[in-house]
């Protein structure tokens, strides 16, 4: 796994953070260069259940397949977390409400603070929060980055003040505006050129339609790993576009010249360079994957309630099906509980009865529009977007 000299400089920060002070106790032996073994939680996600998570690295936590169980909605203390530069002081949720957020790009830009945004506007939006490279860790080039499997993805709820609000109240967007720039509360490390590392971002000015400036993940505030004490949430938009700790949200004619925008987040074939000229990581595709069984437990033969998620930041999910013969045949699933909204997943739930024996088990989504999702990964150099049902397939063995 590549990792950035910025990455490693994280990794090494927070391990010397974490040896001074005194933590580092059981964890001798484990440096940034030793990362495949076991490691601990960071300390700004520490407040995460370590029994139900994967720690690929201090600013890469996925969540075990088998954690997710069938609410719906995923706690904070099993959600992924994934930080493409060190997370801010926590001193910056010392105080929520005085945090400031600018707004350019309108007819009148200006620096709101938290406590202000909350008098203007309250609503929630329940949404899937999924990394751009979820899945990674199931292609076969050794792509760059954390080898994510199923659980770089959870189901989230998020209140706030509707974006469209607060830019109604400041006149509108200014004409010739065609993107939604964004930027992270990050400090950027000196000596370090700002547009190589800043985490700043630029969607489709009409993303601002469904976005909100949100405050609470999951009925409480936002946690600094989360993004707290505010959060641009952009649902149906890869996790990349939905900046934690934002300082600003601003109106532009162009993309953002950082290169997290203009060569990261590119699809591209396999050992190709990124550019501006490829897709950019926005929407997300259809996808669900089997979260039960899981492939660790012992099954007994007989009735198994397969269950999983299905969701897409496009045409909403109609349906999902579900096979136990690696895709040979398929049967319905139905869908469980709330129907909490078109950017939310759905739990799906399908009875099969087996047999001694092995197989393979995976479930795909199919779309309002009639697409469905596809059975196969599409290569690309960063392991983005898979959404493939057969690498997400489980193999169970029953007795
Ligand atoms: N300010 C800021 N926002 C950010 C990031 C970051 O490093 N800094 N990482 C992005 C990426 S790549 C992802 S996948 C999500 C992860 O959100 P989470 O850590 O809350 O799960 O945040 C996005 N927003
Ligand atoms: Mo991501």
């Amino acid at each position: 796994m590549k990792e950035t000299a910025l990455q490693v400089d994280i990794a090494r920060r927070w391990w010397l953070a974490a040896s001074a002070s005194g933590a580092a106790a059981g964890l001798a032996g484990w440096s940034p260069a030793s990362v495949a073994q076991a490691k601990p939680l960071p300390p700004v996600a520490s407040f995460k259940d370590a029994s139900r998570v994967i720690v690929h690295s201090a600013s890469g936590i996925e969540t075990q397949r088998n954690a997710f169980g069938s609410s719906g909605v995923t706690d904070v203390d099993i959600l992924f977390l994934r930080n493409n530069i060190a997370a801010p002081d926590a001193s910056t949720i010392g105080n929520p409400d005085a945090w400031q957020v600018q707004i350019d790009g309108v007819t009148t830009p200006r620096s709101l603070t938290v406590a202000e945004l909350k008098r203007m506007g309250l609503t929630n939006v329940s949404m899937v929060l999924q990394c751009s490279g979820n899945g990674r860790g199931f292609f076969s080039h050794k792509a760059a980055g954390s080898q994510w499997k199923v659980g770089a993805a959870g189901n989230t709820l998020w209140s706030g003040v509707p974006l469209k609000d607060v830019v109604t109240a400041l006149g509108g967007v200014r004409e010739g505006m065609r993107y939604m720039t964004s930027t992270g509360g990050e400090t950027i490390p000196p000596g370090i050129d700002p547009k190589k590392v800043m985490v700043e971002r630029s969607v489709p000015w009409t993303a601002m339609e469904d976005a909100i400036l949100a405050w609470e993940l999951n009925g409480r505030p936002i946690p600094l790993a989360h993004g707290g004490p505010l959060r641009l949430i952009i649902p149906g938009y890869y996790g990349v576009n939905n900046i934690k700790y934002v300082k600003r949200v601003a109106f532009t004619p162009t993309e953002t010249p950082a290169n997290i925008q203009q060569s990261g987040y590119r699809v591209r074939d396999i050992g190709k360079k990124g550019d501006a000229t490829q897709p950019s990581m926005w929407q997300m595709n259809l996808k669900s994957f089997v979260t039960s069984p899981s492939g660790g437990e012992a099954l007994r033969a007989g009735t198994l309630q397969v269950h999983g998620v299905a969701f897409t930041g496009g045409s909403p999910v109609k349906g999902v099906e579900v096979s136990v013969d690696g895709g040979k045949s398929w049967r319905a699933a139905e869908f469980i509980g709330p129907h909490m909204g078109r950017y939310a997943w759905r739990h799906f739930v399908a009875e099969v009865s087996l047999a001694p024996g092995a197989h393979l088990i995976t479930s795909r989504a199919i779309a309002i529009d009639g697409s469905v999702q596809p059975e196969l990964r599409v290569e690309n150099e960063r392991g983005y977007a898979h959404n493939g049902w057969r690498d997400h397939a489980v193999s169970v063995t029953v007795a």
